[in-house]
């Protein structure tokens, strides 16, 4: 019986599993590497913790890992229902939420060493959390795409730790009653993105879609459709991140500026940008909850003991 301890917790109705302990060690070299070799030797114990029957769709894991970089008090590498993360933002928040309920950590600032860079987090209290992102930008600003029973849309291309493609005139209400059809919606523009040759640099795969209206208490209300054609529960904190260095460059959004992002079912990031060395580090808050402690077991004898999944 292989046995995998686990701590549960959400982050504005999005959830993440952070894996304590059970997992073969990935070896020690730099983050990026180490998640290379997560999806190609060990891939079947990111689907035993995330898929069916243990997990489901929406899940994101986060395997705690010794850190590569210097100063980090962790190293995390983020995973789905179909792979690994570059880096995951609200996973980040209930990262550090669940490290202070196991005792790890105190209030203050952490370093955070992830396969795309180091992020720092700032425990404010037992559930909140702000986090400096990895640096972002926009690659690209108002991409044509033409989608299959929608019409011709645009887009912008960023990056957020993830690839992003933010567009504004899907014609979609972003509401909580419209699930189906703004994940139909979404999944049909990342098709046409695949189909039509666009990506983020380095012909890197965006693996994010985030459709983005107007919200009545917040300033933008967002839909974001994760690469395991999930959607995001929270506001997506890479996906946040993506929209402030897409509102910086049109002008829309000052340094230091707060900026509120809903999510489809009404949780919120706050967010704002620092420009350091000419870079901008989006900055995103937001609050946690721990919901279970469990260990997994794995019965050699059931035939579903390694997930099931897309
Ligand atoms: O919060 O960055 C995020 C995120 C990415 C995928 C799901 N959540």
């Amino acid at each position: 019986m292989k046995r995998i301890r686990v701590v549960d917790s959400h982050t504005g109705g999005e959830p993440t599993r952070v894996v304590v302990s059970g997992v073969p060690s990935l070896g020690h070299g730099p983050l990026r590497q180490r998640a290379a070799r997560l999806s190609g030797e060990f891939d079947h114990y990111r689907s035993a913790i995330i898929n069916e029957p243990r997990g489901y769709d929406a899940m994101v894991g986060a395997l705690l890992v010794e850190p590569f970089e210097p100063g980090c008090c962790t190293g995390v590498i983020f995973f789905n229902n179909v792979g690994t993360l570059g880096m995951c933002g609200h996973g980040t928040i209930g990262l550090m939420v669940t490290l202070a309920q196991l005792g790890r950590i105190e209030p203050g600032v952490h370093r955070i060493d992830t396969p795309v860079g180091v992020i720092e987090a700032t425990l404010h209290d037992r559930n909140r959390v702000s986090l400096r992102n990895v640096a972002s930008w926009r690659h690209a600003k108002a991409v044509a795409v033409e989608v299959e029973g929608y019409g011709r849309m645009h887009g912008d291309i960023a990056w957020g730790g993830n690839w992003f493609f933010l567009v504004d005139d899907h014609g979609q209400q972003i509401a909580a009653d419209n699930l189906r059809r703004l994940s139909d919606c979404a999944s049909r523009i990342r098709t046409a993105l695949q189909q039509q040759g666009i990506t983020g640099a380095d012909q890197a795969e965006i693996d994010h879609i985030e459709l983005i209206g107007p919200s009545e208490s917040a300033d933008a209300r967002n839909f974001v459709l994760c690469p395991g054609l999930e959607y995001d529960r929270s506001p997506c904190g890479t996906g946040t991140s993506a929209k402030l260095v897409c509102l910086y460059e049109d002008g829309k959004l000052a340094l230091n500026q707060p900026w509120r992002q809903e999510s489809v079912i009404g949780s919120v990031f706050e967010g704002q940008l620092e420009m350091i060395d000419g870079k901008l580090y989006p900055h995103i808050t937001g609050s946690a909850y721990v919901t279970g402690q469990s260990e997994l077991l794995l019965d050699p004898d059931d035939p579903f003991a390694w997930g099931w999944g897309i």
